[in-house]
């Protein structure tokens, strides 16, 4: 029985040590004190960089909210390809990955989630006179994907008659549908709005995406990492933060009953 017990304790200490839990780190952060976070420079208004090279967004502003509610003040967002951004997550080359990604089983083999803090929809952009009008005219079309989203899982599964393009970040795959290579693009519904405004596109088709809602991504097993994140993230729920920054970013969107004050917080909005 003491054999036992003294072995199940070791254990433990192990556990802690190997993932840096000193009282200097309770986080087990790369670098005790800053938070590293792998983000996009281009994703607005979720994540982006703004004139002066700083990065900003929804993400971006609520990430840096929550991580000073857990007493991290210092946080470095670094751009990466979005097809990058879990592999460097799980890798430990980053604290979190922060891009409005989707919680979902497939992306949980390989990295945890913090409590889902954002539930949309995904949008076919295109352009005023390709003829695609609906999702089922995207057959024997080319339509543009960022490789590694869940738009490129969808359109997989759902779209086997169109050609998927993939491309590494919206820029590139936009300036291709303006150019005419490839006829439409599938992106994040807030990110489509500044492209269709800036290039006059339009748009073809929302499909909901409230079943994957946006997480921050944390390297698996970081238990004390995520647990304070999530409590972080409801109490700025709670006091009402999510929704101002929810108003700034998004204005004008349905506001999700479930991340305001007295909501659930589930991040999986409710059947209504
Ligand atoms: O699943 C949605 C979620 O419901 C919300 O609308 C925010 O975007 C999503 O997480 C989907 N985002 C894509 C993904 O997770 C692309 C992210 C990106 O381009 N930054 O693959």
């Amino acid at each position: 029985m003491l054999t036992a017990f003294t072995a199940v304790l070791g254990l433990v200490a192990c556990g802690s040590g190997a993932q840096g839990n000193t009282a200097g780190n309770p986080y087990g952060l790369i670098t005790p004190g800053q938070l590293r976070v792998a983000s996009l420079g281009d994703a607005k208004p979720y994540t982006f960089t703004a004139s002066d090279g700083q990065f900003t967004g929804f993400d971006v502003e609520l990430f840096r909210d929550v991580a000073k509610r857990v007493n991290v003040t210092d946080v470095v967002f670094t751009g990466q390809d979005f097809s990058a951004i879990l592999p460097g997550v799980a890798n430990g080359r980053f604290d979190a990955g922060v891009a409005a990604i989707g919680i979902t089983e497939a992306r949980k083999k390989t990295v945890d989630f913090s409590t889902g803090y954002l539930a949309g929809y995904l949008t076919v952009i295109t352009t005023k006179n390709s003829g695609v009008t609906s999702a089922d005219a995207l057959a024997g079309r080319r339509l543009g994907v960022v490789q590694g989203s869940l738009q490129e899982a969808y359109a997989v599964k759902n779209f086997p008659k169109t050609d998927l393009v993939r491309f590494p970040d919206n820029n590139a795959a936009v300036s291709a549908l303006t150019r005419g290579s490839v006829d439409a693009h599938f992106l994040d519904y807030e990110a489509a709005k500044s492209y269709v405004t800036q290039f006059g596109l339009v748009s073809a088709a929302d499909i909901p995406s409230f079943d994957a809602p946006a997480g921050f991504a944390l390297k698996k097993g970081n238990t004390a990492l995520k647990s304070a994140l999530d409590k972080a993230l409801i109490a700025a729920m709670e006091d009402g933060t999510w929704k101002k920054l929810y108003e700034k970013w998004f204005p004008g969107s349905p506001m999700p009953k479930q991340y305001l004050p007295g909501g659930d917080h589930t991040g999986v909005p409710a059947a209504n």
